[in-house]
C-alpha cells in the first residue's frame, strides 16, 4: 500500500498552467499579474517561504514585488504600506507573511488588505464567502490539499474525512472544502479525547497541527488517504510533518510526504490565486 501523492510534481504542473495563463494575460491586457509579498523581520522559516513565493512568481513569468521591513516597524507604518499597495493599480495580489512580530496585531493587518487583492484568502470577506459557498479566493494550503486529492481521483462523496487541527489558515477552511464535496467531516484538535479512536474512522485524514510524529500507523484505518500539512524540524533539523511516514504509509492507500507534499502545492495555489485576483481587476 501507500502510493505517494507527489506534491512537488503536481505543483510543477500547476505552475506550468499558470505560466501559460500569464503569457496569455500579458498578450490580452498588456501587463503581467503582479504579486506583492511583505515580510517583517528576519524569521528564517519565513525568509525561506517568501523566497519560495518570489521564485515561483518568477518561474510563472509574473511580476513580483518583495517588501522587506525591519522587525521594529510599527503597526501604523505597516498598515500605511498596505493602504498604499491597495490603491496601486500595478499590484494585483498582496500577502503579508505570517507570523508577525508580537507588537503587531495580525488581525488588523489582514483586515487592512483589500479583499480583491487578498491572495491568501484570509480577509473576513473571503472567509465569509467560503463559508457561504460563494465563488471566492480560497486559502492556498486548503486549495492545494483539494487539488492533490483530485489528482489521485479520490472521490469524497459519503466518505468520512477527519481533519486534525482547527486553525483559520488550514483546519477550518479545509473542513469546509471537504464538506462541499459531500464528505462527512469531523474536526479533531488538541482537546479531542482518544484521538486515535477518531482518526481510525477516517477514509481521508488531513493533519495540520504542527507536532512531529502525532499520527502513528496504529491510528490509521487500512486504505486511508493521508494528507500531512505539518511542517516541523526533527532532532537532526530535517523537515518533517505531523505524520509518522514509515508506519502510516504501510496502512495508507495514498500519503503525502514532507517535504514534497502539501508545501509545494501551497506555493503553486498562491500563483493561481494571484491570477484570479488579476482577472477580477482588469
Ligand atoms: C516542501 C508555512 C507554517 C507556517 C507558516 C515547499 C514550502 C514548504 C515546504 C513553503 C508554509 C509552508 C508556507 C515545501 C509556505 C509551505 O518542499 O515540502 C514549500 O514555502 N510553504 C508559508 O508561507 O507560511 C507558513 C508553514
Amino acid at each position: 500500500m501507500g502510493n505517494i501523492l507527489d506534491g512537488k510534481a503536481l505543483s510543477a504542473v500547476v505552475k506550468d498552467e499558470v505560466r501559460s495563463e500569464v503569457a496569455e494575460l500579458e498578450k490580452k491586457y498588456g501587463r503581467k499579474p503582479c504579486l506583492c509579498v511583505i515580510i517583517v523581520g528576519e524569521n528564517p522559516a519565513s525568509q525561506v517561504y517568501v523566497r519560495n513565493k518570489v521564485k515561483a512568481a518568477a518561474y510563472t513569468g509574473m511580476e513580483s514585488l518583495l517588501i522587506e521591513l525591519p522587525a521594529s516597524v510599527s503597526e501604523e507604518e505597516l498598515l500605511r504600506k498596505i493602504s498604499e499597495l491597495n490603491s496601486d493599480d500595478s499590484v494585483d495580489g498582496i500577502l503579508v507573511q505570517l507570523p508577525l512580530p508580537k507588537h503587531i496585531d495580525e488581525e488588523k493587518v489582514i483586515d487592512a488588505i483589500a479583499p480583491e487583492k487578498d491572495v491568501d484568502g484570509f480577509h473576513p470577506s473571503n472567509v465569509a464567502g467560503l463559508w457561504l459557498g460563494k465563488d471566492c479566493i480560497v486559502p492556498c494550503t486548503p486549495a492545494g490539499v483539494m487539488r492533490l486529492l483530485d489528482s489521485a481521483g479520490i472521490d469524497l462523496c459519503g466518505k468520512t474525512a477527519v481533519v486534525v487541527g482547527r486553525s483559520n489558515i488550514v483546519g477550518k477552511p479545509v473542513a469546509k472544502l471537504l464538506l462541499d464535496r459531500n464528505a462527512t467531516v469531523v474536526i479533531a484538535h488538541s482537546r479531542t479525547a482518544d484521538l486515535g479512536a477518531v482518526t481510525r474512522q477516517a477514509d481521508v485524514l488531513v493533519v495540520a497541527v504542527g507536532r512531529a510524529g502525532l499520527i502513528t500507523g496504529d491510528m490509521v484505518k487500512p486504505g486511508a488517504v493521508i494528507i500531512d500539512v505539518g511542517m516541523n524540524r526533527d532532532a537532526e533539523g530535517k523537515l518533517c510533518g505531523d505524520v509518522d511516514f514509515a508506519s502510516c504509509s504501510e496502512k495508507a492507500s495514498w500519503i503525502t510526504p514532507v517535504p514534497g507534499g502539501v508545501g509545494p502545492m501551497t506555493i503553486a495555489m498562491l500563483m493561481k490565486n494571484t491570477i484570479r485576483c488579476f482577472r477580477a481587476r482588469v
